[in-house]
């Protein structure tokens, strides 16, 4: 996709945990010798954050290899031009220029609008690049234009609670009222929770945000089909897209990981929620031919969990499905998570992997799907390792002491006795 290196930098911490130790040992030579940031070319805040940023600071943490630590701070200064916007939250699709250090904005990402995953994505790394610099400037400078980007969001008026997906970055007001847990919006909520987790439930203000944001979903957007299923709906000014995308499926792995630190009244319901949000998502798996989710499904016109548009049969490897299987099954242990993910090896193995890896496919109604001739890197990072979690014992990068990005690169929980 352009990014180089991409595949092996977010694959180095898969590598590692799977003791593929020859493997590893290659990609980390790589890093060393070939990863130079100054020929990288153009890449999105967003993507050098979760892919780059996060993948060697996870290699960082599992292998003390100081070569992983020294890559991440360098990257992490360069991402500082990007905050430079009147209101300090970098547009939509910014790039990021290493060689003139400019950052600017394709414009067909957001039409000049800041996407809500996009800026809302950052914080758990540049907390670790912050810690990890021991030096106030200046990466830990770019640590407070990330705080800033909550103030921000806290201060700004919400429609009925929830999150609008695009914000001006000139006037920090939200430019049009399309709302989603799926695309675009998917993980500003996950690292909302997963910053209270990783500062070892001390940001009590990610904590509260999560809450009221939950709490408006729940209450105006969380559905039941007719048939039962319960769902996610889209809210675009006012008006209710019954459709989920497979984006969104993460969120049963996230409602699941905050529901287990949850206030009393709320654990069991939002354990029943992830629960039956999990399995939603598996029917849109079950209801296929190959046994493999569409892009997205919709329950409308007669249709229940499955994709209704010939644009959305597709499947590119996404890890959403599994990384819930994964959450549930370690806070559940029930054995049906297990189940549903050797299905989705099984399935993998029979439609996706090709002489030279594994590639998306074009429809997943069709019994032989064609090919789409690309294994994307999040393949290596998150859907082959959520799946290798979920038949681990549980102490491997144990949910106590780890969080996963929204890229599934381990981060460490700060708990103050981390480093005995
Ligand atoms: C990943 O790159 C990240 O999880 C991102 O936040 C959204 N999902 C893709 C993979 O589907």
């Amino acid at each position: 996709g352009g990014l180089r290196g991409a595949t092996v930098i977010d694959a180095l911490d898969t590598l590692y945990i799977m003791e593929l130790e020859e493997e590893f040992q290659e990609a980390k030579k790589w890093v060393e010798k070939s990863f130079d940031l100054n020929v990288n070319g153009e890449a999105s805040l967003f993507e050098v954050n979760i892919r780059y940023i996060g993948g060697l600071l996870a290699a960082y943490y599992l292998t003390g290899e100081e070569v992983f630590k020294s890559k991440a701070l360098e990257l992490g200064e360069k991402l500082l031009p990007a905050f430079n916007t009147p209101t300090g939250i970098p547009r939509g699709g910014s790039l990021l220029s290493p060689c003139s250090g400019m950052s600017w904005s394709w414009g067909w990402a957001s039409a000049g609008s800041s996407i809500l995953a996009e800026f809302g994505t950052l914080h758990l790394e540049f907390l670790h690049l912050s810690e990890l610099s021991g030096n106030p400037v200046p990466v830990s400078l770019s640590l407070s234009q990330v705080m800033n980007i909550r103030r921000v969001l806290n201060r700004v008026e919400k429609p009925q609670g929830l999150y609008p997906n695009f914000l001006s970055p000139v006037t920090g007001s939200w430019v049009q009222h399309h709302v989603s847990i799926g695309g675009l919006g998917d993980s500003f909520y996950e690292y909302l929770i997963k910053s209270w987790l990783m500062s070892d439930k001390k940001d009590s203000e990610a904590k509260k945000m999560y809450d009221d944001a939950l709490e408006a979903i729940e209450k105006h957007l969380v559905k039941k089909s007719a048939g039962g299923l319960t769902y996610i709906a889209e809210w675009r000014g006012g008006i209710l897209d019954h459709k989920m995308g497979h984006l969104a499926c993460f969120s049963g792995g996230m409602i699941a990981l905050g529901a287990e630190h949850a206030r009393e009244d709320r654990r069991q319901r939002h354990m029943e929620l992830a629960a039956e949000i999990t399995s939603t998502c598996h029917e849109s798996y079950a209801r296929s031919d190959t046994r493999l989710g569409p892009e997205a499904f919709r329950f409308d016109a007669g249709s229940e969990a499955m994709a209704t548009r010939l644009s959305e049969r597709y499947y590119i490897l996404r890890p959403e499905v599994v990384e819930s299987y994964m959450y549930l099954w370690r806070l559940t242990h029930d054995p049906k998570y297990r189940h549903w993910g050797w299905e989705v090896v099984q399935a993998l193995e029979k439609h996706c992997r090709v002489e030279a890896g594994f590639s998306g496919i074009r429809d997943v109604y069709s019994p032989t799907p064609t090919h789409d001739n690309m294994q994307q890197s999040f393949f290596l990072a998150e859907t082959l390792k959520y799946l290798y979690l979920l038949f681990c014992e549980d102490d491997v990068l144990s949910l106590e002491d780890w969080v996963f990005n929204t890229e599934a690169h381990p981060l460490p929980i700060n708990h103050t006795d981390f480093k005995a």
